[in-house]
């Protein structure tokens, strides 16, 4: 049990409900002999039996059917499964519109089976492009990726076809995902070059059959780098006439090119305000060149050295005036909070403020900011948080992020998650990191889930589904991400990571060429308070949100104190909700967090006898790695702001090992990650 097999390892089941002998289906296609095969090696080893493949029905079967006339509510995606009977025998019918429903009916009806829900369900996707970010670079290194090198053998393909390609596909047809962006956002124009097309052509043909659709990213200069053109400038005919060349080069080799994502004017990447274009001309240039082939990802998240005001509003400034100006197959990719990934953010405020563009929403699943691939982080708690998140667009309650991503007015909707898999046997660097390509999966399915189900089926299918074990890991995983928002940044602080490789604490730099890129900006602590004020005494970002999701932040003594530093500049002796100061509610979360993260070790502990040694050991180390390093984070943090705040601590709290110079002396030049 290396972790290989993920959420798909179908181990025999202790249930005594008799599972179907047979697989029954009339057509042949690739995507249907898929979920065949599915279906056999999934009942063959939840059964012990050896599963047969059949045309008719003479012994218990699951029978695929595409439907004759279509199924309006299933889409082009969506399945039905019913239990019947069939020529004496009983049958599991699973019924779609398309070949990929029937693939996803099947993953489905395996999932029903190992977590014990009722066979009967009707199912379909609420959001259109279920994508998977890859921060992957050509030479086979990964940005932010903590989980061994790029999947991509990009020097092997387009001979080499790795099994691995496959087993890709099937983990994410098995969750829902459909689409793929293979390579970094900060993306290097040869991979636009005709001999990158062809070994991007091979991984499209491997995918198709399971429903997953390649993307690229595409670097804004390309047309100067490899067409030799004098500009990038979107509006130039030469310019749009190369891109139309290049789209339809790219469609002659990947007939279902899924379109591009595109990262322009922001941290120094090319983009159309480099001629004084704005995004919309970037956009739209590209959407025109794939026309109604494709579609373009076009990213909000910007931030320019030269405004120094706060970073946080920037991306709101720039997109928002632009609302209704994109082309029909844009999506403007916003991630989840306004600043970057961090362990907590308020949803983005653009997420209330665009109703006449598609919103995409993206979601980091590699732990950038929460601990790599060795901290035990959940992260589909992190994202329920975010989607269940009030917008009150348009003035109006009730449109959650959830339903703003959905977008019911839009024929165009989507998610992407910046992926956390790579050629580490376990491909996601940690056991538990598995799950949060799992929860993405089925939250960019139904934004509406629920993150504590999702844990629980992932723990069934991963583990076991005993619920001695399912009941508390499920509890430690719904707890973990707040339990790493404590021990790094309580209260609402924020991007308080050293440099560069953004692991382990730095709240004392300042020595970085922007103002906000540095810690000390986003905590502003000194001797009489911490925080940023984004009120109107202060940035104002709050604004950018509508008056009455104002409300949820705009006063302290009222708000979750979880957001409470994000927006509000305090007294180190403002009283908070428990009755203490300000400086000692700090300190005592710090505190809290680190507790936490070491009891962690004792929950697992008890789950020996439920786990194979390989996995139960391999999780115990990550999560002896992670104790020690939230204490980490606690005395150095502790350390820092006692050094502001001069005050001392609360009763009971133990001093921080060592001293604040230590601290900063620690210096990690091969982080992963970071290139
Ligand atoms: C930040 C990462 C950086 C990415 C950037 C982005 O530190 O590596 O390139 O976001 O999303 O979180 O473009």
């Amino acid at each position: 049990e290396d972790g290989y097999d993920l959420w798909l390892r179908y181990k025999p089941l202790a249930s005594a409900e008799p599972l179907p002998r047979a697989i029954v289906a009339q057509d042949n296609t690739p995507t249907v002999k898929a979920a065949v095969a599915e279906l056999q090696r999934g009942l063959s080893g939840l059964s012990g039996r050896r599963i047969s493949v059949a045309k008719n029905v003479s012994a218990p079967s699951v029978v695929l059917t595409r439907l004759t006339t279509p199924e309006a509510g299933l889409g082009n995606e969506g399945y039905m499964i019913r239990e019947g009977r069939q020529n004496g025998q009983p049958v599991v019918r699973i019924r779609a519109n398309s070949d990929i429903g029937l693939l996803y009916g099947a993953f489905a009806y395996l999932r029903r089976i190992q977590t014990g829900a009722t066979t009967d369900t009707t199912d379909a996707p609420k959001v259109r492009l279920r994508l998977l970010n890859h921060w992957d670079n050509l030479d086979g290194t990964v940005e932010r990726g903590y989980a061994g090198a790029s999947l991509w053998d990009w020097w092997r393909l387009p001979d080499l076809q790795d099994p691995r390609y496959t087993d890709y596909a099937r983990a994410n047809a098995s969750i829902g995902i459909n689409g793929t962006v293979l390579n970094n956002v900060n993306a290097k124009a040869a991979s636009l070059t005709a001999p990158y097309l062809d070994k991007a052509a091979v991984l499209a043909d491997t995918f198709r059959p399971y429903g997953i659709r390649i993307y690229l990213s595409a670097r804004f200069s390309a047309p100067i780098e490899l067409g030799g053109l004098k500009t990038a400038d979107p509006l130039d005919p030469a310019v749009r006439a190369w891109w139309k060349a290049k789209a339809d080069e790219i469609y002659a080799k990947i007939p279902d090119f899924g379109g591009f994502l595109v990262k322009a004017n922001s941290e120094g990447q090319p983009g159309p305000q480099d001629y004084g274009r704005t995004h919309e001309d970037g956009a739209n240039m590209l959407a025109e060149a794939l026309g109604n082939r494709g579609v373009v990802m076009w990213r909000a998240f910007v931030y320019k050295a030269e405004v120094a005001d706060d970073r946080h509003k920037q991306a709101y400034s720039e997109f928002k005036p632009h609302d209704g100006q994109f082309a029909p197959n844009v999506l403007v990719q916003v991630k989840n909070g306004a600043i970057d990934f961090q362990p907590r953010e308020p949803f983005h405020p653009l997420f209330g403020a665009m109703p006449k563009t598609p919103l995409m929403m993206e979601f980091q699943i590699t732990k950038e900011y929460l601990g790599f691939a060795t901290h035990l982080a959940y992260l589909g708690q992190y994202y329920e948080e975010t989607l269940r998140a009030d917008t009150f667009q348009n003035g109006q309650t009730g449109w959650s992020v959830a339903r703003v991503v959905e977008g019911e007015h839009h024929a165009l909707s989507g998610m992407a998650g910046v992926a956390n898999i790579g050629t580490d046997r376990n491909w996601s660097g940690s056991h538990f990191d598995q799950a949060n390509w799992y929860a993405f999966g089925r939250l960019a399915w139904n934004p509406q889930g629920s993150a504590h189900d999702i844990a629980t089926e992932w723990a069934k299918m991963t583990f076991t589904p005993d619920p001695r074990f399912v009941t508390p890991v499920v509890a430690l995983m719904m707890r973990s991400r707040e339990t790493v928002a404590d021990y790094m940044t309580p209260l609402g602080l924020h991007h308080l990571m050293d440099t560069g490789h953004h692991y382990g604490p730095g709240p004392w730099v300042d020595n970085l060429g922007r103002p906000d890129w540095n810690p000390v900006y986003y905590h502003k602590a000194d001797d009489k308070g911490i925080g940023f004020d984004r009120t109107r005494t202060g940035s104002d970002a709050l604004s950018q949100y509508d008056l009455q999701a104002q409300k949820f932040w705009a006063d302290p003594k009222s708000m979750d104190e979880r957001y409470l530093l994000w927006f509000h500049h305090l007294s180190w002796d403002y009283k908070t909700r428990s009755g203490r100061p300000l400086w000692d509610e700090l300190v005592l979360t710090y505190d809290k967090g680190a507790k936490e993260a070491a009891a962690m070790q004792q929950t697992w502990a008890e789950m020996k006898p439920y786990v194979d040694a390989e996995r139960f050991k391999a999780i115990a180390s990550t999560l002896r790695i992670q104790a020690r390093e939230a204490k980490w984070w606690r005395d150095a943090s502790i350390a820092y702001f006692q050094s502001k705040s001069g005050r001392p601590l609360p009763a009971g709290v133990a001093a921080p090992e060592k001293s604040l110079d230590y601290y900063k002396s620690l210096t990690f030049p091969y982080a992963p990650g970071h290139h």
